[in-house]
């Protein structure tokens, strides 16, 4: 496949991620608007690289004619919360949407990988509209705390950095870190009420000043 090629095909993945930021964002306004106590802490995308694609493709021996149907995060969101709590909450948000429908769940909270990993994923299928009409599109939602989230992204570095083989020694250690990471996720939980209280308090001070 050429460039060109590439860009048709990753085209319509771009619009659903940045149509879905933007929806997202929104509804972080709208608890702030209503005066909610708001789950997501902040929203991220991507669409994936087309090196990212290929490797994927190789690591699960799939032919580049099935990328479409097999790797199911070209397009992916990721959303950020303070307490495991939220998780639950955000993800019962989506699945109630109407432009959003949930083709798969990876609990991987309730199932923590092998490697240490937790995260709530949400497989879902979410429309575009194009120059030739609708066109549905898989997305990764990712949903998990900024603890987990700091646990991923410094295991992601050291996957990339040692290829995939993480030696023995790093290995322990990132083990380790997992369980300390769902241990102050605990330790988060039981502040929660208290912190949704502060929060909700300086969030109604903000508005009053602005509306001074
Ligand atoms: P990248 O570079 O983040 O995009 P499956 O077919 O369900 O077995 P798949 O498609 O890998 O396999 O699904 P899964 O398990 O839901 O993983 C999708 C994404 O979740 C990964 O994408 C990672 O972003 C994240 N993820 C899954 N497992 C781990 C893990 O052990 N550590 C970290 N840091 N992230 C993980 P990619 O394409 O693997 O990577």
């Amino acid at each position: 496949m050429d460039i060109v090629q590439w860009h048709r095909l990753l085209y319509p993945y771009e619009q659903a991620v940045d149509e879905l930021m933007l929806k997202f964002n929104y509804m972080k306004k709208e608890y702030q608007v209503l005066g909610r106590y708001c789950p997501i802490e902040h929203v991220i995308g991507r669409v994936k690289s087309i090196t990212s694609i290929l490797d994927k493709l190789q690591r699960k021996n799939v032919p580049l004619e099935r990328v479409e149907q097999e790797i199911e995060d070209i397009a992916g969101i990721r959303i950020i919360c303070q307490f495991v709590e939220d998780i639950s909450r955000i993800a019962d948000v989506i699945s109630k949407r109407s432009d959003i429908e949930v083709v798969e769940i990876k609990d991987y909270i309730r199932n923590k990988k092998q490697s240490g990993y937790r995260s709530f994923h949400m497989v879902v299928k979410y429309v575009v509209n194009s120059l030739d009409g609708p066109r549905t599109v898989n997305v990764e939602i990712q949903i998990r705390t900024m603890a987990m989230d700091f646990w991923a992204t410094i295991e992601h570095s050291l996957q990339y950095k040692y290829k995939g083989e993480i030696p023995e020694h790093a290995d322990v250690r990132l083990s380790n870190a997992a369980n300390a990471v769902s241990a102050l996720d605990k330790v988060m939980s039981s502040v929660r009420e208290d912190v949704m209280d502060a929060q909700l308090s300086s969030q109604i001070r903000n508005q009053m000043v602005k509306d001074i």
